[in-house]
């Protein structure tokens, strides 16, 4: 009995997210702000990357950039966000594994004296392979991160986050010649078995390989989703 009372309050609070998850993507998309939410273990290199793709948007005449850094605690990212020229918002949910859209609203409306909207808005979600999976962020988009360092295997490990995501970024692939049993041919086939139309990116924030495919990738998916 107790246990089917705590399904259920978790099965409301779910639906209630996915209905204000729903409202706030159709306002971004109908104002031309394209959210797309970043996910993936800790130090998997999100913020690197981050950094890298604002880069390869700027080189691209793509000024109009934003980024909620959520955290459990901490300014660091926020401010590494900052000192790159973009707009940055700090989110930290004090220790809570996952972002809500209570968050995402109130990071949104903080962003004081902005025009209101930007052409990419990015969510560094919280670092962690399992709650964020659960939790519609409101985003156009969804991309996780697996970095070389962390083992092909996770894909075996947290199946759920491979299933929600539109695209699997491998980072770091710098390391692959000091990691020769990172079996990329596995991961592919696994991550495509839990995720049919996945599409996959093979990037190092380092050397900046594959960032202009993703990029490539995420302005289309800006054009497919959002007006303007
Ligand atoms: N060699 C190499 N190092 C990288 C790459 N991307 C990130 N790093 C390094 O990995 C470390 C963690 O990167 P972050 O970008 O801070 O990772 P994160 O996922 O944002 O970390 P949290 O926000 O703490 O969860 C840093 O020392 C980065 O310099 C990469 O492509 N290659
Ligand atoms: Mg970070």
């Amino acid at each position: 009995m107790e246990e089917r009372r705590v399904i259920e309050v978790k099965k409301n609070i779910l639906a209630a997210n996915d209905e204000a998850a729903d409202a706030f993507r159709a306002a971004r998309a109908e104002e031309g702000t394209f959210f797309v939410d970043v996910m993936a273990s800790p130090g998997a290199g999100k913020t690197t990357i981050l950094l890298a793709i604002i880069a390869e948007l700027r080189r691209r005449g793509v000024a109009d950039l934003g980024v909620i850094e959520a955290d459990l605690e901490s300014d660091v990212d926020a401010l590494k966000i900052k000192e790159a020229g973009v707009a940055s918002v700090e989110l930290n949910t004090r220790g809570v594994c996952h972002v809500e859209m209570g968050m995402v609203e109130r990071a949104f409306a903080a962003f004081a004296g902005a025009a209101g909207r930007f052409d990419y808005l990015f969510l560094e979600n919280i670092g962690n392979l399992v709650c964020p999976a659960d939790f519609d962020t409101g985003a156009h988009t969804r991309v996780m991160l697996l970095s070389v360092p962390e083992g092909w295997d996770k894909v075996m490990k947290y199946p759920p986050m491979f299933a929600a995501v539109d695209a699997l970024i491998v980072t770091k692939c710098d390391y692959l010649p000091l990691n020769d049993d990172f079996d990329m041919d596995r991961l592919k086939t696994e991550a495509r078995r839990l995720n049919p139309d996945l599409n996959i990116f093979v990037t190092s924030a380092r050397t900046g390989e594959g960032v202009p495919d993703l990029v490539d990738w995420l302005q289309s998916q800006r054009a497919a989703k959002v007006q303007g």
